[in-house]
């Protein structure tokens, strides 16, 4: 694909920076040298950091139409390098081709979205019941803004945090998952391309200690964070003894319920979608099936059949549907579930690593049957192609079960009643449902997040995303310089 290898470099204010000493490979085929990256550090992040805050003064006196102009020259230039990005992406990532060209396409949709809200960021105006006294709102920057961000999605979500954090008139650092820098690279050169201002958007690979330095310090005001449970959750302890403002998006269990009238070629098609489609790397991924005892036995064997129609193999190789998962650590981690499954449940396809690929990390799709919602796998996320079916006799039971674990992101029901899928709308206690579709997705207009251990602070994406990362402000304006009479409590 290209012919010497890439290397991503630190952007600090205008220049790039840091020694690309990190080889980054194919996950699909460890052989293919891509390109070489830098682990950040410390003093990295507080370069960057000093690098926005130079920067903030002048972008948060930009008006904010000008701002949003900045975003669609992005757009622009993000649609014709579309194709190319997909490509890298695929290489980069793993995930096939027409996935990396649809998350594209939903960064791109998302930037347009984001930045037509320059024109909107609205505050309001109420009587003010003091003499001669006008009453408003009106928003401000919160300032430097952090963004960590994960492999799984390395174009669309630090976009999509980046756009509405921009509109509202804040700098940016963002830090990228250290597995994914040559793609996050692409898109740091189209950022510059677009003529954003120096220091506006800053970018520092690595680890933990860059991220745990734009957490620390004072000067970034809120931080917006995509990636596990585990780390979410020191993520939101350190932000919550820091009063500072903080957005996670976490791991999920997703159920697709399956109630005894549903359309089944439809559910198995969904479900498998959902299961397998990006290798099971998204947030939103189907990891259970919860399925009605009488028609659990052909849910089944549709499912089964359609895992073993997957065909894994290089992302960009034509007539692939599967790509590898993203590391040897993540690849372990499928491995392990799939003997945990083993023992708890009844192993119906899969199980094992996908033994033609040896040189990519790929699990191959699996299924187990008869799975108890208090086994592991119908509880812990796992992040790779395994779905759980669960058995239920009931719309009640199935109902419990799904919110019998401690995420909530999205759900989704197949049934043509619409009187139960109602039932299951408003009970389900996800983020994000969806009625005879897949439970993975979200378009741009929309809000996007979960509740319970999925989430906390404001949601992603809709039409209120800037709000995060701006601070209202009310102003009681004394026009007619006469003392209050009354009514100031
Ligand atoms: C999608 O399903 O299209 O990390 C988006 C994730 C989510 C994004 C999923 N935050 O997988």
């Amino acid at each position: 694909m290209q012919s010497s290898p890439l290397r991503a470099r630190h952007l600090i204010g205008d220049s790039w920076s840091g020694d690309a000493d990190m080889p980054i490979h194919s996950p699909a085929d460890t052989r293919e040298l891509l390109g070489y990256a830098p682990s950040g550090s410390r003093a990295d992040a507080t370069a960057a950091i000093d690098a926005a805050a130079a920067a903030l003064p002048g972008w948060m006196e930009t008006p904010a139409p000008k701002r949003g102009a900045l975003l669609f020259k992005l757009v622009r230039l993000l649609e014709a390098a579309a194709d190319d990005i997909a490509r890298l992406l695929a290489w980069e990532e793993g995930k096939i081709v027409p996935e990396a060209r649809g998350e594209v396409e939903k960064a791109i949709r998302y930037i347009e979205f984001a930045a037509g809200d320059a024109r909107r960021l609205q505050g309001y105006t109420a009587p003010s019941e003091l003499n001669g006294t006008f009453a408003f709102t009106f928003w401000r920057p919160k300032g430097v803004v952090g963004l960590i961000t994960p492999w799984n999605f390395p174009v669309a979500i630090p976009l999509w945090k980046m756009a509405p954090a921009l509109v509202a008139g804040n700098t940016v650092v963002l830090k990228p998952a250290p597995e994914t820098p040559l793609v996050t690279q692409r898109i740091a050169e189209l950022i510059r391309e677009a003529g954003f201002p120096p220091g506006v958007v800053n970018i520092v690979y690595g680890d933990a200690e860059p991220a745990r330095a734009i957490i620390e310090d004072p000067r970034v005001k809120a931080i917006s964070f995509t990636g596990s449970t585990e780390v979410g959750r020191q993520v939101e302890a350190r932000c919550g003894a820091l009063h500072k403002a903080v957005q996670c998006e976490l791991g999920g269990k997703n159920p697709l319920i399956v109630l005894d009238d549903a359309d089944l070629d439809l559910a198995a098609a969904g479900c498998a979608q959902g299961a397998f489609g990006s290798t099971g790397q998204r947030c939103t991924a189907t990891s259970r099936a919860i399925v009605m005892e009488g028609v659990a036995d052909a849910f089944v064997e549709r499912i089964a059949t359609l895992a073993r129609a997957v065909r894994p193999g290089h992302p960009l190789k034509e007539g692939v549907t599967m790509g590898p998962s993203v590391s040897a650590r993540q690849l372990r981690t499928v491995l392990e579930y799939q003997e945990v499954g083993k023992e708890e449940a009844k192993l119906v396809v899969g199980g094992v690593r996908w033994a033609d690929l040896p040189h990519g990390y790929f699990p191959a799709p699996t299924v187990f049957d008869q799975v108890s919602p208090t086994h592991r796998i119908a509880r812990e996320e796992i992040f790779g192609p395994v779905l759980s079916v669960i058995r239920v006799a009931s719309v009640e039971e199935a109902i419990a079960v799904a919110n019998g674990v401690e995420f909530g992101l999205t759900g989704a029901v197949y049934t043509r009643d619409l009187g139960r899928a109602f039932e299951v709308v408003q009970r389900l206690d996800t983020g994000i449902t969806q009625v005879n579709a897949p439970t993975m997705g979200g378009e741009a207009h929309f809000p996007f997040g979960g509740c319970k251990a999925t989430a906390v602070g404001p949601k992603e994406m809709g039409p209120d995303a800037w709000r995060f990362f701006s601070e209202p402000k009310t102003v009681y304006m004394n026009h007619r310089l006469a003392p209050r009479t009354a009514g100031f409590y």
